[in-house]
């Protein structure tokens, strides 16, 4: 899109919504700030398929902030990277290390980045009979002992940050207790509770099934809502995009926790079958989970949600996928901020329930908001296309040879 173009667009925007509105949108987008996943990057697990990986993968941890870094540098908005303590502050998968996070964050900051959300790693070897529900108290320990290594990390090298997720479940009805796991999570999390910082911001993430299938411990929000609040003030719930059935509603349990002003975040993802997590989509469900986080006052300011992606899908080129991700979640927001709240109570006031959602559809997913975004990525001085930037930067060409795989 030229500059004629996007102009002409902010002008045909500003008179059906009006010009302060089209500001603030753009605005908005400008100041937008989202973390992306070490995990992208490299490898992780393969699967029935095999493990493929597209060419120049990152091997390790550093190029992994390498390839973060020209993220950052195509999109001006995801300083902040998210990692995994297993897989990016460990030379054996099995005990995280203090002093690799150390290296780790010199190495992110050396390249314009900051450690985000630090993720306990409950799902490698050893994981097998469960992690803070495992009946096997050693089995326990050890997760207990890498979460609280993992809250001395967010508290001292990041940004304050923990978000765990268990793959505790069971295959087979009568496998093990349900309230037992349910008991034993609760116990490991108060013992975790007693020994991170409550400077520490806690988001558990639920997950509707895999690996459990017969029974998830943290299946939906209401189970991750039970263990926030018996860890403490300082903990919340984390929204994985993929981890729901098809037809929940999402954007009704991210009212729900703003509405009970719950600590919230996101993991944002595109999902077609199950936990795929795909390349987030400008699609209307993502553009309707911003309209409530708008209204919410949880994208900026105090109350501030922690907005980050989680995606992992092995065939596409992993940094155009992710630029992409950002691409959309700015075109949702952009959206979002469109919808004139006032004049949408008045039809649901009067009952007018067809020009409600045709009102309120015309800004979540007829409006062509692109000019918005671009205008937002023009004034600070960014590419207006990042991914066609990003193929354009010769990056590809030079790690692929670089990296000879
Ligand atoms: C679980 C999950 C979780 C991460 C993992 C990489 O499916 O969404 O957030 O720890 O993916
Ligand atoms: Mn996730």
């Amino acid at each position: 899109m030229t500059e004629k173009q996007i102009e002409y667009g902010i002008e045909s925007l500003s008179l059906e919504f009006g010009k302060e509105v089209v500001d603030n949108a753009v605005k908005a987008v400008e100041e937008f700030k989202v973390e992306v996943p070490s995990w992208i990057f490299g490898k992780f697990g393969g699967g029935r398929f095999g493990d493929y990986m597209p060419p120049g993968f990152a091997t390790n941890i550093y190029e992994k902030l390498d390839d973060a870094a020209i993220v950052n540098k195509m999109t001006g908005v995801s300083e902040q990277i998210a990692t995994h303590t297993l897989w990016d502050f460990s030379n054996d998968g099995m005990e995280g290390s203090y002093d690799i996070a150390v290296e780790v964050k010199n190495a992110a900051e050396s390249r314009g980045l900051k450690l985000g959300s630090i993720n306990p790693t409950y799902f490698l070897k050893g994981s097998h009979t469960g992690s803070l529900s495992s009946y096997n108290e050693k089995v326990r320990e050890r997760y207990i002992e890498q979460t609280i290594l993992s809250g001395k990390i967010a508290e001292e090298l990041s940004n304050k940050l923990l978000t765990i997720w268990l793959p505790d479940g069971t295959n087979y009805p009568g496998q093990s207790e349900l309230d037992k796991l349910t008991q034993n999570t609760i116990d490991s999390l108060k013992i975790i509770s007693e020994n991170v910082s409550k400077s520490v911001r806690v988001l558990i993430e639920y997950k509707v099934f895999e690996p459990g299938t017969y029974s998830t411990v943290l299946a939906d929000w209401g189970s991750a809502l039970m263990m926030a609040q018996s860890y403490g003030k300082n903990a919340g719930v984390l929204i994985d995009m993929g981890h729901h059935y098809h037809s929940t509603n999402i954007e009704q349990i991210v009212s729900r926790l703003i509405n009970s002003k719950v600590k919230g975040g996101f993991h944002f993802n595109t999902r077609y079958a199950a936990d795929d997590d795909h390349s987030v989509e400008p699609n209307s469900e993502n553009a309707r989970v911003f309209y409530e986080l708008v209204k919410g006052d949880v994208v900026f300011g105090p109350n501030k949600w922690d907005l980050m992606i989680d995606q992992c899908s092995s065939r596409e080129n992993r940094i155009q996928a992710i630029i992409h991700s950002i691409d959309s979640l700015q075109i949702s927001l952009a959206r979002a901020l469109l919808v004139d709240q006032k004049k949408l109570m008045e039809y649901q006031k009067e009952d007018s329930i067809i020009l409600a959602n045709r009102f309120f559809n015309n800004a979540l997913i007829l409006a062509d908001v692109r000019p918005i975004v671009y205008k937002a990525r023009h004034n600070k001085k960014l590419p207006i296309d990042p991914v066609k930037a990003y193929v354009q930067s010769g990056y590809q060409d030079k790690i692929e040879k670089e990296r000879k795989n």
